[in-house]
């Protein structure tokens, strides 16, 4: 039982993370960094808002992703790429932030998004953590996550591995093992904020008109790999057709119609909204302008855990196991918890 605990940690850790109010007063006041409005908008790439089908009617989807349905976006300013180490550490380095990872979970916070009569965690095993994939060296049931998934002590964004790994030679790579809070207060810094799911996913689609992928309906078209992603079996035998393992420094793939990289695969992306696995079908025969996500979180499958929609897909979705390289594909994941395959980017408002 404790293993599973142990595993559910970074998923339910830190719940004191989700009261903004209350995380904000703990940490160093964050100030923006952009110092003019062309400061703000450097890396970023001006998207033109208009109508689109947000979701799909695609029977090769997930039923979160569905029906289709319109929804209007406004001009708006989004990163071209996944926000880097390099990026990261100079905010950290302005602001003296940790993230949520580095710090020591308290269990009055954890037991909040676990079962209720869930035997406590001892306290000496509540230390600063966070999960990463490690990859088994034999064939696997998919049922588990843990067969995958390992919560490990120290790891973090500047450890993505754990204590003796480190992100040299990996500056341009997208920071990982960050939590939603994280993205936030790196998005206050620089002037910015989170994208809603919406504008994420017309960003994603780079002005195609109800594509399966972000370029197209090829995955692979002329036999060339448009998105980081796993290929092979997984979880165990990544064959690399792609040429990265794990993250690769972003941009290494080719744009999608905005001239923005690797919104599909590499790592995942927060966005703004909250996760109900119901939302998509609320906005059915309307046309919805600039959706803001639900009030609240929503996912039978995961009860217990307080979810923000994550969009993309990572390094780690494969054809056999988890299918969301697309950019109507949407998951819930625990406000609180980063992991080795979830990044994000920003956006700004086009004024
Ligand atoms: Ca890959
Ligand atoms: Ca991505």
């Amino acid at each position: 039982m404790l293993q599973r605990y142990l595993l559910l940690i970074p998923v339910f850790a830190c719940i004191y993370a989700c009261d903004n109010t209350q995380a904000t007063s703990k940490a160093k006041a964050i100030t923006t960094s952009a110092t003019s409005a062309a400061d703000a908008v450097k890396g970023m790439v001006l998207v033109k808002g208009d109508v689109f089908m947000m979701g799909t009617d695609d029977p090769k989807s997930y039923l979160a992703e569905r029906p289709a349905h319109q929804v209007k976006v406004h001009d708006f300013y989004i990163d071209a790429t996944e926000v880097t180490n390099k990026q990261f550490k100079k905010f950290v380095d302005a602001t003296g932030y940790k993230t949520v990872a580095e710090r020591k979970p308290k269990w009055e916070d954890l037991k909040q998004q676990l079962p209720p009569g869930t035997a406590q965690i001892p306290d000496e095993q509540l230390v600063p953590g966070s999960m990463v994939f490690v990859a088994p060296d034999h064939p696997v049931s998919k049922a588990n996550i843990s067969n995958w998934w390992q919560w490990v002590p120290g790891a973090d964004w500047q450890h993505p591995e754990g204590p003796g790994s480190n992100i040299e030679g990996r500056w341009d790579h997208p920071v990982v093992h960050v939590a939603w809070e994280d993205a936030n207060a790196y998005a206050k810094w620089a002037g910015k904020r989170l994208p809603t799911e919406a504008e994420w996913e017309y960003a994603a689609r780079g002005g195609l008109v109800e594509k399966r992928y972000a370029w197209g309906d090829d995955f692979t078209p002329g036999n060339k790999y448009m998105a980081n992603t796993f290929q092979g079996s997984f979880p165990d035998n990544n064959d690399r057709a792609d040429g990265y393992a794990i993250t690769a420094p972003v941009a290494s793939f080719p744009a999608n119609g905005y001239g923005l990289y690797d919104m599909i695969g590499n790592v995942w992306e927060w966005t703004a909204d909250w996760y109900d696995v119901d939302e998509y079908k609320s906005m059915a025969h309307q046309l919805t302008e600039d959706p803001k996500g639900p009030e609240k979180w929503h996912n039978p499958e995961d009860p217990y855990a307080i979810q923000r929609v994550t969009k993309g897909g990572s390094f780690l979705c494969a054809n056999d196991y988890c299918i969301n390289y697309r950019p109507s594909a949407r998951r819930g994941t625990a406000f609180d918890s980063g992991a080795s395959h979830i990044g994000f980017r920003c956006v700004k408002d086009a004024k």
